[in-house]
């Protein structure tokens, strides 16, 4: 297909309530639509970095700049008739992964929209369905956090993330335990700690979590295999895994035994497809993570996770969990405890509502 034009928003959307990590305590995500047109149909994607480059180097304005500086003309008014071949184009330009994501997603939508599937499908999903699970940052107290879980485990969520930070460690997952005996938790540390920290992580060894999501340098495979020995908890890769590359290198030193996988952060759909196969043929599970993006990214991540070898619950939400009114229409609800379900219709089957993003855009730009 050919690309006739390319549409850039940059959003801000502000949070229900602040959700705080070991990077951020943020108010509002920061977020770049992508939509591509060809021959009248249009697609869009969406590359959910965040306002500053806390979670990884990439940030939303920055992604903006660099879509409409240089990856969106190498696409417009080309043909581009597989995902392949829109990532080659795109292949000289270093890094960036968010920023590809935008326009991968958006290539994914447009041509299962023109295709007439649901996106899902297309990608061999096992049906329109997806597990997700409950995930809860930084809170005013481990009471408040315990009432939380409780609320998440009666609604019937099969498992629950936890934010682990400096001030919020070995004690809330202690308290966490004790109060849920059997509950299935895991920790995400967001990159927060370093090799020297081996102890704390020997001891949390006794709390039976599924998984320690990230605990070292962002961009670390090393010290991570090192962990990985040392600790009977299997670690879960997340802002480490960048790229096919790099997640074909952290499988083979032992880096992990859990990949996260969330398409912005490794470059699209094309990429976070060919880490889940090279991840299955390895035998190291995978589940889909998030950014708090709006329906539109979070329907991308929903099909992905719909996928063989997503083996536990994904951070896809309700869109109410954090926005007073989602961006994207239709808005994401549970279709069942712990389950959502693929909106009905042609590629993600979900669009930017046009009041919202008049809202809370901050800046577009269209290239034709
Ligand atoms: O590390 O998984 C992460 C949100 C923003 C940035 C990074 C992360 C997250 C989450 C939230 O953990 C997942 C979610 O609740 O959708
Ligand atoms: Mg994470």
């Amino acid at each position: 297909m050919r690309i006739d034009q390319i549409q850039i928003h940059r959003v801000r959307m502000p949070l229900v309530y602040p959700f705080r990590t070991a990077f951020d305590d943020a108010y509002a995500v920061e977020s770049v639509l992508v939509k591509l047109t060809s021959n009248g149909v249009s697609g869009w994607g969406e590359a959910a970095p965040w306002e500053s480059p806390f979670y990884c180097s990439e940030w939303a304005g920055g992604v903006f700049l660099l879509i409409k500086d240089w990856l969106g003309p190498r696409l417009l008014h080309r043909e581009i008739d597989s995902s392949v071949q829109l990532q080659e184009r795109l292949a000289p330009f270093k890094g960036n992964p968010f920023a590809k994501a935008g326009l991968d997603l958006a290539w994914w939508d447009l041509h299962t929209r023109i295709a007439g599937v649901p996106l899902w499908q297309a990608l061999g999903g096992r049906g329109p369905e997806a597990e997700v699970g409950a995930d809860f940052g930084v809170m005013e107290s481990i009471d408040v956090l315990i009432e939380t879980i409780a609320r998440a485990f009666q609604e019937g969520f099969k498992r629950v993330k936890l934010k682990f930070r400096p001030g919020w460690g070995l004690e809330m997952v202690e308290a966490v335990r004790k109060a849920f005996p059997s509950g299935v938790f895991h920790v995400d540390c967001n990159s927060a700690y370093r090799l020297s920290d081996l102890d704390l992580f020997r001891q949390l060894d006794r709390f039976n979590l599924a998984m320690i999501e990230q605990p070292l340098a962002h961009d670390d495979l090393i010290d991570h295999a090192k962990l990985q020995q040392s600790i009977a908890t299997p670690v879960c890769l997340d802002e480490s895994i960048t790229s096919v590359e790099k997640a074909e290198k952290a499988i083979a030193v032992g880096a992990c035994r859990w990949i996260n996988i969330k398409p912005g952060r490794v470059g699209g759909i094309t990429t976070a497809v060919k880490i889940l196969r090279k991840a299955e043929s390895s035998g190291i599970p995978c589940w889909i993570g998030g950014m708090l993006e709006s329906a539109i990214g979070a329907s991308h991540c929903l099909a992905l996770a719909t996928l063989p070898n997503m083996l536990y619950p994904s951070d896809v939400f309700p869109s109410e969990r954090f926005y007073a009114k989602d961006l994207g229409s239709p808005e994401i609800r549970l279709a069942r405890p712990s389950v959502i379900r693929a909106f009905d219709g042609a590629g993600i089957a979900c669009e930017p509502d046009p009041r919202e993003l008049e809202l809370r855009k901050v800046e577009s730009c269209t290239l034709r």
